[in-house]
């Protein structure tokens, strides 16, 4: 650590005693997971020092106004060696711990991965805390403590098997419980208006209600090298009625059972869906419950602060809502407003309009939030009442703007249809709309919110994504980072754009060769990875080509594996042509539900079974499924990987992120011009990816306009139509010939699917081919390679979330930078 408040000796002390305390043990004689326990204590007592002081500045600097970042899913990964690494203390942790005879990474590994959510939109939540707080910014976190995170994937006979992810087994050392601001969250019942006697006020009373008691987990977020600590704050869920036996006696034991059980159930699982919506009753009572507690809290804290004139909200809070799932603090927040801090309708609404923004995150139709009116009103009676006026009202204006237009309302009402629509409500109610990536802004912008486009302009605006490089450069690859470091100096860390700086360095040979041996020796730990957890053996010098994201149709791992299957069939065909060897690298979960995604895993698996056993081909093609895909993993996968598969149909991947940890970590994209792609290929060139594939154009119009015919391609094309067959012919089935029928089926026919490969997999097929054999090429020029590669590196400045942060700061938030300054012992 940079300060003597790390010293070494003190260091050692403090585990030991840790261990004693939590164990009453010697250190010799604690398992790994206590010692994992004890250094993350001792490393947490470091922590809560800065965290109070960045408190205690953010109070004194009443002028610092503070974003809550609003979001369903938090998906950390681990923090011990994250926040070494932002402690600045990592190697002289690495080192103390070595002296006790402990090594540090396999401490580390003993760490549950926090899965608190499913993939992109999650992981970025992680990421934007990492920056704000690296960059002084006043941030909230504000999610739910879910007692199982994403499912443990196992595979099992090739098929995903789904475990429970019991994260909280042997207890979370780096949070903090604070019961005393737990919060009383109300559902159900019915609504009574009446006129309070004495000020004669319209007053709406919720009656009848089950309720139960929101307790905050804080957790710090450790910014980099600055003693600014932010929080994440998510929220647990008790039965407020304690379980007393005298319940029972006055016949109150069914309700007492039933708060308990609401209770539970609340907070008992994250929904494992990535990109679609499931319409589940639970799924929205989570959402109204961790907004409720997260907004009373909000006012609690606003009012401790700055005092009751909530006017001036808007001046020292903003309210970042990650996608629909949390836009229901829309109409809690005016529901506080009014019914708690007795607001007019109008007052409630200029400070709730002017709070409010909201980020998009897809264009997939089956992701969009749409709430049956039934279920939703019973719900939460008082919240359905109020979005009601916000469409009266809203519906009002359309009428006014567009008069005789009923269209625009069809379009653009939030209730229609029978249905609460979450992102209109959104759209309408706050002040900014923010799509991820260029790409993805101008479609919503000229395609799906085309109207609200037209009707209110001036909230539209684009925010591409990012990633922090503490995680996944300076934590994952830190061969690579040591490297940089001492080439360019350490500046990157914090300011990548710096990273630039590398780039004279692609025509100095000497460089290229260092940057190719790191890129190596990250393969042979991942091979050794490969080798311990799949039993596969992998040639580190073959092509490691990876796909490793969630498994969605649109995301076209089907179409990677064809291309496999493809190959396959070629070297058999033609044992001698010339072949570079390659290791095909899947890692992907799937939906517990989603059948064609779970048959595709089975297919990847069942083709690596076929291909790695098949002597004859000598190995040149390797195949392999990492099990459990997760944060802790994919840090080391991006570390390794030679070719980065971002082959999505273009305008379905709102933007990708992991498209940037690859770019960061040395590794060419081969992909469509989909999302953040298209700003990758515009920071890197052309010369540097592998570009193939429809435009987002073409596909829209087919889409709009009909006219595409995946058999027209089935019938013209016999290598394609071979390996479609394969699908059928028991070839990776065991003889089984209707294993993988429902994949069949997607490609050629409407019989599961609204159209024929709905995802133009067939259409884009030789392409990709293609695109694959200017990799091959591409890779046998060692030169050109490694300068492609290095490249990819020294261009990924922009890709940052500490650019994105800036972006949303400058546009959006408004924040100021808070300065932390600590006392050295
Ligand atoms: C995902 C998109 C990704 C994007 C992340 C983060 C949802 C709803 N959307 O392309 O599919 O990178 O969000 O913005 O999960």
């Amino acid at each position: 650590m940079n300060s003597k408040r790390f010293d070494k000796e003190t260091f050692k002390e403090a585990v030991k005693d840790n261990v004693k305390t939590l164990y009453r043990k010697k250190i010799e004689e604690a398992s790994q997971q206590q010692i994992f326990q004890a250094v993350s204590y001792t490393v947490k007592e470091q922590i809560i020092d800065d965290w109070l002081a960045t408190q205690e500045a953010y109070y004194r600097k009443k002028e610092a106004k503070m974003v809550y970042y609003m979001s369903m899913e938090f998906l950390m990964g681990r923090a011990l060696g994250n926040n070494l690494i932002n402690l600045t203390a990592y190697t002289e942790v690495k080192e103390a711990l070595e002296e006790m005879g402990l090594d540090l990474n396999a401490i580390e590994d003993q760490e549950p991965d926090p899965a608190l959510g499913n993939g992109g939109l999650g992981r970025l939540a992680a990421c934007f805390l990492d920056s704000l707080a690296t960059l002084n910014y006043p941030a909230y976190g504000c999610g739910i403590r879910y007692r199982y995170g994403m499912f443990k994937q196992r595979i099992k006979d090739g098929y995903q098997v789904e475990a429970p992810d019991n994260w909280l087994k042997e207890g979370y050392p780096f949070e903090l419980r604070r019961p005393e601001y737990a919060k009383e969250v109300r559902f159900g019942g019915s609504v009574r208006f009446e006129k309070d006697p004495e000020t004669g006020r319209d007053k709406f009373v919720q009656e009848g209600y089950e309720s139960v008691r929101a307790i905050p987990y804080d957790m710090p977020i450790v910014g980099y090298g600055n003693h600014v600590v932010n929080t994440l704050r998510i929220w647990d869920a008790e039965a407020i009625t304690d379980f007393q036996l005298d319940s029972f006696d006055r016949g109150d034991y069914h309700k007492a059972v039933e708060q308990e059980n609401l209770a539970k159930n609340i907070v008992e699982v994250l929904y494992p869906n990535d990109n679609h919506y499931a319409g589940k009753e639970l799924r929205l009572k989570q959402q109204y419950f961790f907004i409720s507690a997260s907004l009373q809290a909000l006012l609690a804290k606003f009012k401790r602060e700055h005092g009751n004139d909530l006017s001036k909200l808007p001046d020292k809070v903003v309210i970042q809502m990650n996608d629909t799932h949390p836009t229901i603090a829309v109409p809690e927040l005016m529901h506080l407003l009014i019914d708690e801090e007795y607001l007019s309708w109008e007052d409630a609404w200029e400070i709730t309009s002017k709070t409010c923004a909201y980020t998009n995150h897809t264009i997939m139709a089956e992701a969009l939030e749409k709430w049956p009116i039934d279920l939703f009103s019973k719900l939460l009676p008082r919240i359905y009442q109020i979005i009601q006026e916000i469409d009266r009202r809203f519906v009002e204006k359309v009428r006014a703007k567009y008069p005789g237009n009923e269209e625009k309302l069809k379009k653009m009402a939030i209730l229609w249809d029978g249905q609460v629509r979450m992102a209109n409500m959104a759209i309408i109610s706050g002040f900014s709309v923010n799509g991820v990536a260029q790409l993805h802004t101008e479609i919503l912008k000229n395609q799906e919110l085309k109207d609200f486009y037209e009707m209110m302009p001036e909230k539209f605006n684009n925010k591409t994504n990012g990633i922090t490089q503490r995680r996944f450069l300076a934590h994952g690859n830190p061969l690579l980072a040591d490297w940089i470091t001492a080439r360019i100096g350490d500046g990157w860390i914090t300011d990548l754009s710096q990273i630039a700086r590398l780039k004279p360095l692609v025509n100095d040979e000497q460089a290229r060769r260092e940057f190719m041996q790191i890129k190596h020796k990250n393969k042979i730990r991942l091979a050794k990875y490969i080798k311990e957890h799949n039993g596969i053996e992998v040639d580190p010098h073959s092509i490691f080509d990876v796909q490793v994201k969630r498994l969605h149709e649109y995301k076209r791992q089907l179409l990677n594996i064809l291309h496999v299957m493809y190959l396959y069939n070629q070297i058999k065909e033609h044992p001698e042509m010339s072949f570079y060897p390659r290791t095909f690298i899947f890692g992907a979960k799937a939906a517990a539900g989603y059948q064609r995604a779970k048959e595709t895993i089975k297919l990847i698996n069942s083709v690596a079974e076929v291909i790695n056993n098949d002597r004859s081909i000598n190995g040149k093609i390797k195949v392999v499924f990492i099990e459990d895909y997760r944060v802790s993993n994919a840090e080391m996968i991006f570390a390794a990987a030679d070719v980065s598969e971002q082959i999505s149909t273009a305008s379905k991947e709102a933007s990708g992120t992991g498209n940037m940890k690859f770019m960061l970590n040395g590794a060419p994209t081969l992909g469509t011009m989909d999302g953040a792609n298209v700003e990758i290929v515009e920071e890197v060139g052309m010369d540097n990816a592998f570009i193939f594939g429809m435009r987002s154009e073409e596909v829209i119009r087919y889409e709009n306009h009909g006219g595409y015919n995946p058999i027209d391609i089935y019938f013209s094309d016999w290598e394609l139509k071979r390996v479609i067959d394969q699908l059928m012919d028991g070839t990776y089935a065991h003889g089984d010939h209707n294993m993988y029928k429902n994949l069949y089926n997607s490609l050629l026919n409407t019989q599961c699917t609204p159209r024929a490969d709905m995802y133009f997999i067939l259409k884009d097929f030789r392409p990709y081919a293609e695109a694959q054999k200017r990799v091959e090429e591409a890779y046998r020029d060692e030169h050109r390679w490694s300068r492609m590669a290095m490249m990819n590196t020294a261009c990924c400045g922009k890709f940052t979330s500490d650019r994105t942060i800036e972006e949303y700061v400058r546009d959006i938030w408004k924040l100021q930078k808070v300065e932390v300054t600590v006392e050295e012992e």
